[in-house]
């Protein structure tokens, strides 16, 4: 894992900004047994699991339906959600919770937690788990992931299309190799996905997927 990780920022280096760099360099500090928890803007993101995709405007459905999150497990073991809290920087929040039965992602794997997991409903998604009281603005928002003793885990944090991709019905995915807690913060590293959801859905995303690449 630890590998993969430092591969994965290298890979990056060749898109950083002076701040990615300076992270790249505190990645390379840390203690080889930890898990790289890294310092930034939004504060500590301890990153086992990160956000790697968001659909916060779906033409074909509506808001209420559509609307989902990809969160990849970038841990070797498998992860249970089930307890975390999902929010946002205007406080909002949903506790993960399926009755004791856990919210699990296997390691590597990505899971979707969105508006309805009813695919007749939500343009066809299979969304994994069903959030209540819970979405995703338009214009600036963001999400935030974190544990069930409030240590946060991933934070993404958008804007109304000023430095993000902003157009409606297309997924906002990170690239793959910046898949991780701290290099998604950077909306340089995100764009917009291109693959159609299904054949009748033509907004576009890679739910549970790899992300299309950035052209
Ligand atoms: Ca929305
Ligand atoms: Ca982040
Ligand atoms: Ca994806």
């Amino acid at each position: 894992m630890k590998t993969e990780v430092l591969t994965s920022v290298v890979v990056v280096a060749g898109l950083a900004t002076q701040a990615q760099a300076q992270m790249q360099t505190q990645m390379q500090a840390t203690p080889s047994s930890a898990f790289p928890t890294v310092a930034f803007a939004g504060g500590m993101q301890t990153g086992e699991v990160a956000i790697t995709e968001f659909m916060k405007d779906p033409s074909t459905v509506s808001d209420t339906r559509g609307e989902w999150i990809e969160v990849r497990n970038n841990l070797p073991h498998r992860v249970n959600l089930e307890g975390w809290i999902l929010t946002d920087d205007a406080g909002n929040w949903h506790v993960i919770a399926n009755g004791g039965n856990g919210v699990r992602i296997r390691p590597g794997r990505s899971i979707l937690l969105g508006a309805s997991t009813d695919m007749a409903l939500n343009g066809g998604v299979a969304v994994d788990y069903q959030w209540s009281g819970y979405s995703l603005g338009n214009g600036a928002d963001s999400v935030i992931l974190t544990r069930p003793n409030g240590v946060m885990v991933d934070r993404v944090a958008w804007d109304d299309g000023v430095l993000w991709p902003d157009l409606p019905g297309r997924s906002i995915q990170v690239r793959n190799e910046a898949r991780y807690a701290f290099l998604n913060d950077d909306p340089s590293l995100w764009c917009h996905s291109s693959t159609p959801l299904s054949p009748t859905n033509f907004d576009t995303g890679t739910p549970g997927m790899d992300n299309d690449p950035c052209l």
